[in-house]
């Protein structure tokens, strides 16, 4: 046996134990050992059952992610798999935490499965770019039926025990040992004389009436929600063929389907996604023995959109939060935002009326700062003005404990001016979250020159506490993420002065991948906050650097995007898809006088490289300057923050996978016809003459 699994045996029962921390993962070692062990088992006259349990905190979470790319070792895990069903003796599954990918696949090789009540099972693959590549595809729908199966591959998105029971996904909940109650289980089935039951073997939910048309409305409804990705489509494929040929043939689609998942690029990018995630959260500089401060209770300054958003992060970790507002009105609206939210939530099946409330007695409301004497953290979320913030840490410090960490939301302005309108810079730091703040994962955790390290250890503490993506940033206009899409922003209002159509930039990139278009996002957030923010990068312009001017004839006009009803497009009241704004063109014709250009047709192509690759060169400067830790850090920001397509892997992935040399020549060609906001970034040409990536650094 290799160290990574373990048998023995108990009475007449075979105990295979899997030890491969930190989750279990279906490495080599784990592979091998698991054949090992079930052939041995199956050899063992003694030997009645097998029961496979795991050590450590969790089942196996699924194929080691870190092999994909490398050349396959045997045995591979479908092999593994089909050894563990053909056994002529019963064995159990006993799962805890999260059996995920190729360990619910071990489990559903196994003839029954129980699980630990508060344990989980999915098949992610999908979000990988991949599919369930050891017989998920084919036994799944065996056991809960096309639909349940569909919806879990599609998503990727695990379901609790009691819903796995209910879907005859493990045969029973337990409490308790894992040992304990994997031989309980199988002495029972002993008992009474059962043998195995391979789910390969039970075809009655596979050939159902109605499963083509089943197919046919996932594989639409796939399309609409996951519009380029890859798998998806390939995972109904490998469902499909669930449903259409016996399981022998079944199995061999769908791993000619992995196959085609595992060689496509979009795998690699996913891949890269899901470990540049937990990269972010190593913070170079910050030793492993620092210590981060104790989070028992916090505050939120500011009621608005922003600051109830962030209240409910504390109280959906469980974390007593106290909502200061000015007045009892301003308090009241946030306090019956933060219910109406939950509300929302209840209505859609997503949170009972009693965890409502249970939240809901997470969260005070106060009118005067003494009353947060005692909070270990504070967040404010008012407006963005450096004098307003001025006023509010000046209270801060007056009240707060010693100790207490004072953070500011800000999303763009300077940290260290914010933290010297304290006596104590080293307890401030930015938590820049994104709206709204309850939905969206990226944390921006904003770390100033006095910052101090335990500060910023419990912020990234905190960060994962409140189940957010928590990446540290440095103090520049905008930090990382809107520094860049800044600007991305101004290249789709030039495009606009130049010839394109608001449809037809955020068509461009919708199609390119990115969740909404640039002038959509734009009316979203409102074009009184874009040009609040232009009018102050209109003091720090650098020689030739211009602005596009469209946004100055839109506020002109009132057109603030949806909160008045224009902007970029026109929003009709029946919340029709928007329409083109008819006032549009003609300011558009006088942008473009002004600037002195003819607007004339551009092309997409034009558009999504003007706008992505002035994200890269940005993002080459911000590297330079150090505002980023690394460039894996950079895409983690634009996967999470701002909707770029997970399946390109970020824009800094995105730019090494078509090749720097290619990305700076098309800079290189902006810079010549388009001027300064083009000057290429010194680390981009150095990367490019030394032939190395971004990956690289
Ligand atoms: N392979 C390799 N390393 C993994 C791993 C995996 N599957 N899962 C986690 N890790 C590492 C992770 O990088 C981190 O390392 C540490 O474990 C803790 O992870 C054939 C093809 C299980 C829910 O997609 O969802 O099976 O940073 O920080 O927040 O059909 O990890 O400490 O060095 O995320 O408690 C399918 C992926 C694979 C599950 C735990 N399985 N993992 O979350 O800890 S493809 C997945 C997770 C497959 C088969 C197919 C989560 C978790 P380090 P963590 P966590």
């Amino acid at each position: 046996m290799s160290e990574a699994v373990q048998l023995e045996r108990r009475g007449e029962i075979a105990l295979v134990t899997v030890d491969n921390p930190p989750v279990n993962a279906l490495g080599h070692a784990v592979r091998a050992g698991l054949l090992a062990a079930f052939r041995q088992a199956e050899a063992d006259p003694q030997v009645r059952a097998v029961v496979l349990v795991c050590a450590g905190r969790t089942f196996m979470a699924g194929a080691d992610i870190r092999e994909f790319g490398k050349p396959p070792q045997a045995p591979s895990l479908p092999e593994v798999v089909d050894v563990i069903e053909s056994a002529s003796k019963p064995s159990v599954a006993v799962i805890h935490g999260t059996a995920l990918g190729g360990g619910l696949e071990v489990a559903l090789a196994c003839h029954y499965r129980i699980a630990r009540r508060d344990a989980q099972v999915g098949l992610p693959e999908v979000k990988l770019g991949l599919l369930p590549g050891a017989g998920g595809t084919q036994r799944l729908p065996r056991l809960a039926g096309v639909e349940k199966a569909l919806d879990m591959i599609v998503s990727g998105a695990p379901i609790r025990a009691g819903e796995a029971l209910d879907s005859a996904i493990v045969d029973e909940l337990f409490d308790g040992d894992l040992v304990e109650a994997g031989l309980a289980f199988a002495q029972r089935l002993l008992d009474r004389q059962l043998g195995p039951r391979r789910t390969g073997e039970r075809n009655e939910r596979v050939r159902e009436d109605g499963l083509a048309e089943l197919i046919a409305h996932k594989r639409g409804e796939a399309q609409k929600r996951l519009p380029g990705q890859f798998s998806p489509q390939r995972c109904i494929d490998a469902v499909e063929a669930a449903i259409q040929l016996p399981l022998r043939e079944g199995l061999a689609r769908e791993r000619a389907l992995f196959q085609q998942c595992l060689d496509s690029p979009q795998r690699a990018a996913m891949i890269h996604a899901f470990f540049a995630e937990r990269e972010a959260a190593r913070v170079e500089g910050l030793a492993a023995d620092v210590q981060p401060r104790e989070i028992r209770s916090a505050a939120v300054i500011g009621g608005g959109t922003m600051g109830v958003g962030i209240v409910l992060c504390f109280a959906n970790a469980g974390i007593p939060v106290t909502l200061l507002e000015v007045n009892e009105d301003a308090l009241q609206r946030g306090l019956d935002r933060a219910r109406s939210l939950y509300a929302a939530s209840v209505a859609r099946g997503s949170l009972s009326a009693g965890e409502l409330e249970r939240r809901m007695g997470l969260i005070a409301g106060v009118l005067d700062y003494a009353a947060l004497n005692d909070a270990d953290v504070v967040v404010e979320a008012v407006f963005e003005s450096l004098d307003v913030k001025r006023q509010v840490f000046e209270q801060l410090d007056a009240v707060c404990k010693p100790g207490a960490i004072l953070a500011s939301n800000t999303s763009s302005l300077d940290l260290d001016a914010i933290a010297a309108f304290t006596g104590r810079p080293q307890d401030v730091v930015g938590l820049h979250f994104f709206s709204p703040a309850n939905v969206m994962r990226l944390l921006e955790v904003v770390r100033g020159k006095a910052t101090a390290n335990d500060v910023l250890a419990t912020a990234m503490q905190l960060g994962k506490r409140l189940k957010k993506v928590a990446v540290v940033v440095g103090v520049c206009d905008g930090f990382v993420g809107n520094r860049m899409i800044f600007q991305y922003g101004r290249q789709a209002e030039f495009l606009l002065e130049e010839g394109a159509t608001p449809a037809q930039v955020d068509r461009a990139l919708r199609s390119f991948g990115m969740a909404m278009g640039p002038l959509a996002v734009r009316d979203l957030s409102g074009l009184d906050i874009s040009h609040a923010i232009r009018t102050r990068q209109r003091q720090t312009l650098k020689p030739g650097q211009t602005l596009p001017t469209v946004l100055d004839h839109l506020i002109a006009a009132g057109m603030l995007g949806q909160k008045s009803g224009t902007g970029f497009y026109h929003y009709a009241e029946d919340g029709r898809a928007p329409q083109d704004n008819p006032a549009l063109p003609a300011m558009l014709e006088q942008a473009a006088a002004e600037r002195g250009i003819v607007r004339a047709p551009v092309s997409d192509e034009e558009i999504v490289e003007r706008c992505v690759f002035a994200l890269i060169n940005e993002a080459a400067s911000i590297l330079e300057e150090g505002i980023a830790q690394r460039a894996s850090d950079i895409d983690v920001i634009f996967l999470n923050g701002y909707g770029f397509p997970a399946w390109r892997g970020g824009p800094l992935f995105h730019a090494d996978s078509l090749g720097l040399p290619h990305v700076l020549g098309r800079i290189r060609e902006f810079h010549q016809r388009l001027g300064a906001w083009w000057q290429p970034a010194p680390l981009l040409e150095r990367l490019v003459a030394e032939g190395r990536r971004f990956a690289d650094l």
